[in-house]
């Protein structure tokens, strides 16, 4: 059954829960055409708790033409960096105010806990629109030294790309969708945005605090529906000129094909096997937090979890024995709930794919220090759960599980080589953790490591100013410092005859 919403959430957050969801296209709001909705789900119940547009190829193609519009006939076109700078510092304000409405309504609709969504989510969020705020005035191209100086005059300027195509995931809805617009909009494009059909709750409603902050009508659109649908039609719209896709491997090689038809600059950030490697001399007041942090927040959904540890025998039992009593402590409840540490899985699909994973592991005899199996529901929650000396071809080690599962590995003196090789078998390469208190120990191993971002004695670091993104099949290109705003503009050069 499901609690009393009004209770949990507050009123202000209740308000907008009760209130039609709709398309934010042109500056206006819209039901889908079609008239047709899809439901939001309590994962934490099960229950129905709203319904939001199921928008298809007409309503991508409108939000696309406004979008087009904006980029080039309207008032944003002729707004100089310092004029986007102050919109995007407005959109930040208005979220700062709103920031704990945002959280509530994030965590209801996740089954993350608000514990999570405040800490994170809303930081992040205003992180990104002020850091990008900053840029918007500062992208500058270069005069060129060219073999001819004083009779040609050369030079480079950056444009913005035109129209992006933003879509997002479930796992971090508002945050991921502010972390793709931000710099786009800062490199002065117009956006189409469309988010997860199970999480859009907040990105749906953050465009009244783009209404407010004054963003003129079309220059940024969001459009709720399903991906093979509506995704797939921004994916493959021929007037979209680039495409910011944040999902799985799968799909994200179906955005490539689509994006093929007319070129679209394409960035890509996709799945992760994330290790984390545990030398002789770590801390373990550090690591055990750390590393079972790294895998249980947000009930392991998220891209750059830690999902292997490869952990030398000298400090395993202490290790093992941390993280399990870490697990076992684990406040299991409703997002909405403030002593809730872990949710549920943001919906039963999500949840049978992680319960079929363990119980492939579990025929196969592998040993569960703690958890292997979900909750009994209602709701989809899945028992924190760390597997011991799983076999390295199994699918359990090998695929993103994307649930609160951590495999666990031992090594001893002389391996550190297996280990970074084990650590770098992987299709993916995008997060990885080295825990040691010796900083020459620390420094060699992360240059030896394959993946985007990789952390010392600490994970799951993101900060608006660190570039991060995949090596290998965990994507392309890189989200947040300079080089996000590099996706979003072309970069032109200019020559003069004197
Ligand atoms: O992701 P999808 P799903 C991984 C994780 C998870 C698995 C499946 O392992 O278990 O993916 O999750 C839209 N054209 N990650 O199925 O399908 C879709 O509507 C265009 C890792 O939810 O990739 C949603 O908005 N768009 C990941 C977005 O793509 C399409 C986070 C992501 O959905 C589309 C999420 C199509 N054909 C899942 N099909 C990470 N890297 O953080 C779907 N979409």
């Amino acid at each position: 059954m499901e609690p009393d919403l009004a209770a949990l959430l507050g009123p202000d957050a209740f308000a907008i829960l009760s209130a039609p969801h709709r398309n934010f296209i042109d500056g206006q709001w819209r039901e889908s055409l079609s008239g047709e909705t899809l439901p939001v789900i309590d994962p934490a119940t099960e229950c129905e708790i709203a319904r939001i547009p199921r928008s298809g190829s007409a309503d991508i193609d409108l939000a696309v033409i406004s979008a087009r519009r904006a980029m080039e006939s309207g008032p944003w076109s002729r707004m100089n960096g310092a004029d986007r700078g102050r919109l995007l510092w407005r959109l930040a304000d208005l979220l700062h105010q709103q920031a704990d409405v945002f959280a509530r309504l994030e965590a209801l609709d996740t089954g993350r806990p608000v514990f999570e969504t405040r800490l994170v989510d809303l930081p992040g969020s205003t992180g990104m629109l002020e850091y990008m705020a900053g840029w918007a005035t500062k992208i500058n191209g270069e005069s060129v030294p060219v073999s001819a100086p004083g009779t040609f005059h050369a030079y480079t300027e950056r444009e913005p790309v035109g129209v992006v195509a933003v879509i997002v995931p479930w796992n971090y809805p508002l945050e991921l969708a502010i972390w793709r617009m931000a710099p786009a909009l800062a490199a002065g494009c117009a956006v189409v945005v469309k988010p997860a059909e199970q999480t859009s709750l907040t990105t749906l409603h953050l465009g009244h605090l783009i209404e407010q902050a004054g963003f003129p009508p079309g220059v940024v659109n969001i459009v709720s529906g399903e991906g093979e649908t509506a995704g797939a039609a921004l994916a493959s719209h021929a007037d979209v000129d680039a495409i910011s896709f944040t999902g799985s491997t799968q799909v994200g090689r179906g955005i490539i094909r689509a994006a093929a038809g007319n070129m679209k600059r394409v960035f890509l950030e996709l799945g992760g096997k994330s290790p984390m490697i545990v030398l002789d001399d770590a801390d373990p007041e550090q690591a055990v937090p750390g590393i079972a942090s790294a895998i249980f927040f947000s009930a392991g959904q998220v891209c750059t979890a830690g999902s292997r540890v490869f952990v030398h025998e000298r400090i395993y039992d202490r290790l093992l024995d941390g993280i399990t009593a870490f697990a076992r402590n684990l406040a299991i409840g409703h997002g909405l709930d403030e002593a809730t540490r872990l949710g549920p899985l943001v919906s039963a699909e999500q949840r049978d794919r992680v319960a079929g994973y363990l119980a492939t592991a579990s025929r196969a005899g592998t040993y569960f220090a703690t958890g292997g199996a979900p909750v009994d529901g209602p709701g989809y929650f899945m028992q924190p759960t760390i597997a011991v000396d799983v076999d390295p071809e199994a699918a359990l080690y090998r695929e993103e599980i994307f649930g609160p599962v951590l495999c666990v590995r031992r090594f001893g003196d002389g391996q550190i080589d297996d280990v970074v090789r084990m650590a770098n078998d992987t299709v993916y390469g995008l997060h990885a953790s080295i825990w040691t208190t010796g900083l020459s120990r620390a420094h060699r191993l992360a240059r030896r490591i394959r993946a985007g971002n990789v952390c010392i004695n600490t994970h799951n670091f993101f900060d608006p100013a660190l570039p991060m993104g995949g090596f290998k099949q965990s994507g392309w290109g890189r989200a947040a410092g300079f080089p996000a705003i590099e996706h979003y503009t072309e970069l032109k050069g200019i020559v003069a005859r004197l």
